[in-house]
């Protein structure tokens, strides 16, 4: 069953529990000093249905950190925006982090509605659709039939052009928890948002970080998470982090009930045995034996927000990760100083060891005065610091950022020389299991010597190719994701979601590099900004239709790309990697900062 564990986030008071309550009847708001302060201070937890789960947020900016211990290993975010105030700072700040979280998806409810004029709240609701927008968050288009009609619903259009409208199914949602407005809309929208999850990949390892422990009398104690990497199930022995303390899952409840496996993605509550409740705290996790080993490095693709300041190498600063934190140095390995907006590859020296997964995110404040700095992925773990400024350290943090997990085997087998490596080692690398690590051996040229070390086969190590043994199932299913992923780009035209929200995992990765191969979708890129979209090649042909006959008329001085934006209605987000592609197919050329007919265009007409 496709299912979605969604945060609801958004600034102090603007009325997440209230509508968090509407929704589901559940009261999330349940400390004392939360029902006397009327804020919310800690995680709260409610659930709409089977499909969807919720994680009401606190919107105060003294809990951001409980904020980011409550989204990370989500899967979107319903952000909320109260009509009567508009976008305020920890509206801006929870989707930046939702952003480098990785997160990707959302849905926009503006709440009380019932406090101002139907037209204030149409411009709030626009305002934080840019919002998403600027934060590379895609918000969803709503399944057809979602939404009340005009009234209800206020279409996303990032650039205010009125010759164009963009389509229509996807925006903002108008509510009140008092009139109910729009409350039915929204628990629509958010179950065809779990209808549409993809399921996560459940071939990782076990990992649950800890957001709170207690305990039942006659039962012992519960810790409760949301779950990653691996379903788990009762009877399944787990080491505890970071005291590596084996414990053993002695019953598991899903949204209150017993259940035998849970998946991952779901928040769940194990009942442990083999520790005490003093023993265990929010922070810790419990993790597959062996899974993952404690460093005091963790090396990590790092980017950082735009209104940050500039970071330096070397600066101090807090890591949140999980539901941990710890004190933390900067490295950067590419570059003196990261200014804001940019990306790059990174370490951080952590005050105490940590134990976490390869591709988890990390989030990087300022303690004092509080700002969420920067946040990224984690590639991998390690002892030892990397050098900096080094062409094979980079190539090799560009491959695991992107490379497939057949690939980062390969090299890392490679690297390992006569020496070898070990198939745990390889599971760290990748965040799968060691068992589907076995599997992908197979049908690499590799072999296990006698000492038990994953090494290059002897014809391998004489400059063999790498081929992999083509596996039906696996093409058959790649191939089904081209078709998805072609489906959601062709409608979305010249204004796509990020690649990372549609290249979430190994069989993605390899769809899209089919689409690319046969023409289905076009890479452009924004070379300024080093960023990348992907395009369905009947945009780019709509593109082309539309402009040729601008292109043609100025063929004395050119157009300016602002004039391209409009004719387009698109933003220049959109229009710089698009221009940067129509030169390089040579049907437009640069003049300066105009845009004339290129030779393709000329030859085409
Ligand atoms: N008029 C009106 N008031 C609302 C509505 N929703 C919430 N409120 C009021 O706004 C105040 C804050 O609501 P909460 O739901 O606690 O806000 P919150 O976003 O959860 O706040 P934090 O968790 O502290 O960030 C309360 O006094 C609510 O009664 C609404 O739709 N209309
Ligand atoms: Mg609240």
């Amino acid at each position: 069953m496709s299912r979605s564990t969604v945060g609801v986030i958004g600034h102090v008071d603007h009325g997440k529990t209230a509508l968090v309550r509407a929704l589901t009847g559940q009261e999330t708001d349940r400390l004392p000093e939360e029902k006397a302060r009327g804020i919310s201070i800690a995680l709260g937890f409610a659930h709409l249905d089977e499909a969807v789960d919720l994680i009401d947020m606190p919107g105060h900016e003294r809990f951001v950190r409980t904020m980011i211990s409550g989204a990370t290993g989500i899967d979107a975010v319903l952000l909320v925006v109260a009509a009567n105030e508009g976008v305020q700072p920890q509206t801006v700040e929870h989707v930046e982090i939702a952003g480098l979280l990785g997160i990707g998806r959302a849905l926009v409810a503006v709440s009380k509605c019932d406090l101002v004029e139907p037209g204030v709240a149409e411009l709030v609701a626009a305002e934080a659709l840019e919002l998403l927008e600027r934060s590379g968050l895609a918000p969803l288009p709503q399944a057809g039939g979602v939404g009340g009609g005009p009234a209800m619903m206020v279409a996303h259009s990032p650039t205010p052009s009125p010759s164009r409208k963009r389509e229509g199914n996807c925006g903002a949602i108008l509510t009140s928890a008092v009139s109910n407005q729009g409350i039915a809309e929204l628990r629509q929208a958010l179950r065809a948002l779990a209808e549409h999850q993809h399921s996560r990949p459940a071939d990782g390892s076990t990992w649950l970080p800890i957001d709170r422990a207690f305990a039942i009398p006659g039962h012992g104690p519960v810790v409760t998470g949301t779950l990653r990497g691996a379903p788990l199930s009762p009877g399944d022995a787990l080491e505890l982090l970071p005291s590596r303390r084996k414990v053993r899952v002695r019953a598991l409840q899903v949204h209150g009930a017993a259940i035998m496996s849970a998946q991952p993605g779901q928040r769940v509550a194990a009942n442990l045995r083999g520790v005490e409740l003093g023993q265990l705290a929010r922070g810790m996790a419990l993790a597959a034996a062996g899974a993952l080993e404690a460093a005091d490095w963790l090396t990590l693709a790092l980017r950082s927000v735009p209104e940050s300041p500039a970071l330096k190498n070397g600066a101090r600063m807090r890591a949140l990760f999980g539901t941990q934190e710890a004190e933390a140095r900067l490295r950067l390995l590419d570059r003196d100083v990261l200014e804001p907006g940019e990306a790059c590859f990174a370490q951080l020296r952590l005050a105490s060891p940590a134990a976490i997964p390869a591709g988890e995110h990390v989030i990087l404040r300022r303690a004092s005065p509080a700002l969420t700095l920067a946040g990224g992925r984690v590639l991998e773990l390690e002892a030892h610091r990397l050098r900096r400024h080094d062409g094979a350290v980079l190539d090799w943090l560009e491959l695991l950022r992107d490379g497939s997990p057949e690939e980062v085997i390969a090299a890392e087998v490679t690297r390992a020389g006569e020496v070898g490596t070990t198939v745990q080692h390889l599971a760290r690398l990748t965040a799968l299991a060691p068992a589907r690590v076995e599997e992908l051996l197979q049908v690499l040229p590799v072999e296990v010597n006698r000492a038990g070390a994953v090494v290059r086969q002897e014809a391998a190590q004489s400059r063999r190719r790498l081929t992999l043994r083509p596996d039906p199932e696996r093409a058959r299913a790649d191939a089904e994701r081209a078709t998805e992923i072609a489906d959601l780009l062709q409608p979305a035209g010249l204004t796509p979601p990020l690649p990372k929200v549609l290249i979430i995992d190994a069989s993605s990765h390899r769809a899209v590099e089919m689409l690319l191969r046969d023409g289905t979708l076009i890479r452009a890129v924004d070379r300024d900004k080093g960023k990348e979209l992907l395009f369905h090649r009947d945009a780019i042909a709509a593109a082309r239709q539309l402009l040729s006959p601008l292109l043609g008329a100025k063929d004395d001085g050119g157009i300016l790309v602002s004039e391209i934006c409009s004719a387009l209605g698109i933003s220049r987000k959109f229009c710089m990697p698009l221009l940067d592609h129509l030169d390089t197919v040579r049907f437009t050329r640069r003049v300066g900062d105009r845009r004339v007919a290129g030779q393709a265009m000329r030859e085409d007409s």
